[in-house]
């Protein structure tokens, strides 16, 4: 069965380059890993990391999905700038998925559940524990992170693996024995993937070129190896602050011969979650002190943009906002995630980079130096713009 999908909006996105199935911007990364690797400790300092800078009281979906704001220097700017009634950044949906054990795809471990909280994902934060601690188990025993990366891709290739055989012998079906001539494209497709996933044994997604055409049959079936990976590496405190940590190099040397240019982050949960803990003052002291930083921005960053994410802002002192779009999505799309009838009767888009914006001082001055842009319905929406859309209200009579 594949899960639902929702339509595509005219306009947004049309031509999907990514696999990245769903459409909309209500997507989610959902934190995918063993037990004990230190998922949901992450996801607690993520969840917090909301409350600690605004009170959304909308943030926390329910105990294992948080919205969470996108830390934005520029977001920051115009706040303090415009010192709105109101503001709102854009947010990372994220997911806290239950450790997945090894036989998962078979059901070990309530695995098929978890299996399919990963697929209601459209992109995942892969964690691997690289910290040893007595007093923490193992579910493998000992700490080994690339023989637990290898778990979780397996059983997610295992899970896309049984998906494939059913959706073949339906498609042989109609497209063969029935002669449907339409579906035929799509059952060669399939079996193109299967030699790739059940044959090769390797992850959707590790394909170097799909054509548009496979792509628009992978992001029809939403495969769990299709979804971008970026991989969390678990340290103790004391080898994330020292940079060190024997796992590291192995880690990376097999991303590289098996998921080449996968991202992949050092982290210290805990030490996240103790710098959360910490005022402003005392947080600045001790990084200084230790010489390390933080990387949950980072992680936040990362995960949004690799759901192909990015938005534009709106900004006077009503309101400072962000508003999420696809990448690629055309300026009365863009207009049409504020209000429908902003998309129904654009006119343009006034568009100021923000750069300008903070280079000239004001809205006014930007306009002076020509660096208000007057933008029509073609116009692709770039990630930090400042707009302002011009529209008619639809107020004509509907026609029957
Ligand atoms: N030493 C150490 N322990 C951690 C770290 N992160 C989490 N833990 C501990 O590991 C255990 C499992 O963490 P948890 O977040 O519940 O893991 P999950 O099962 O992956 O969600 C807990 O006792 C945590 O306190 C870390 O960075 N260092
Ligand atoms: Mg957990």
């Amino acid at each position: 069965m594949a899960p639902k999908k929702m339509p595509p909006k005219k306009g947004e996105a049309p031509k999907q380059p990514t696999l990245i199935g769903r459409f909309g911007t209500s997507l989610k990364i959902g934190i995918v890993g063993l037990p004990n690797v230190g998922k949901s400790t992450f996801f607690n300092v993520l969840t917090k990391s909301q409350a600690a800078a605004e009170n959304f009281p909308f943030c926390t979906i329910d105990p294992n999905e948080s919205r969470v704001p996108i830390p934005d220097d520029r977001y920051d700017y115009l706040c303090q700038f415009h010192k709105p009634a109101s503001k709102v950044p854009a947010f990372l949906n994220v997911v806290d998925i239950a450790g997945l054990v090894k036989g998962a795809s078979a059901g070990q471990g309530l695995g098929n559940a978890f299996l399919s909280h990963i697929s209601a994902c459209d992109g995942i934060f892969h964690m691997s524990r690289a910290f040893e601690d007595e007093d923490i188990i193992h579910v493998e025993g000992n700490v080994d992170p690339v023989r637990d990366i290898e778990i979780i891709h397996e059983e997610l290739r295992l899970k896309d693996e049984e998906m494939i055989d059913p959706i073949i012998d339906k498609l042989e079906k109609v497209a063969v024995r029935g002669g449907d001539k339409k579906l035929k494209p799509e059952y060669d497709i399939m079996l193109k993937i299967k030699s790739w996933v059940v044959e090769e044994k390797k992850h959707v997604r590790f394909y170097p070129d799909w054509n548009d055409k496979e792509i628009d049959v992978l992001n029809k079936y939403l495969f769990l190896t299709s979804k971008p990976m970026i991989y969390l590496v678990n340290l103790s405190e004391k080898d994330f602050i020292r940079k060190k940590n024997k796992w590291l190099a192995k880690i990376k040397e097999w991303i590289d011969a098996h998921d080449p240019g996968a991202l992949v982050i050092p982290l210290c949960g805990g030490l996240e979650a103790k710098l959360q803990d910490m005022d402003e003052e005392e947080k600045k002291k001790f990084c200084e002190e230790q010489k390390t930083a933080s990387v949950l921005t980072k992680i936040i960053k990362t995960g949004y943009a690799a759901l192909q994410l990015e938005y534009f802002f709106t900004a006077g002192p009503d309101e400072v906002r962000a508003w999420t779009i696809r990448k690629g999505t055309k300026a009365p799309q863009a207009a049409g995630k504020i209000h429908t009838d902003f998309e129904k009767g654009f006119i343009m888009a006034e568009v100021m980079k923000f750069d300008d914006f903070k280079e000239e001082g004001s809205e006014n001055a930007a306009k002076a130096a020509g660096k208000y842009r007057q933008q029509g319905r073609n116009y692709t929406v770039e990630d930090g713009d400042i707009i302002f859309f011009k529209f008619n209200t639809p107020n004509a009579p509907k026609k029957k």
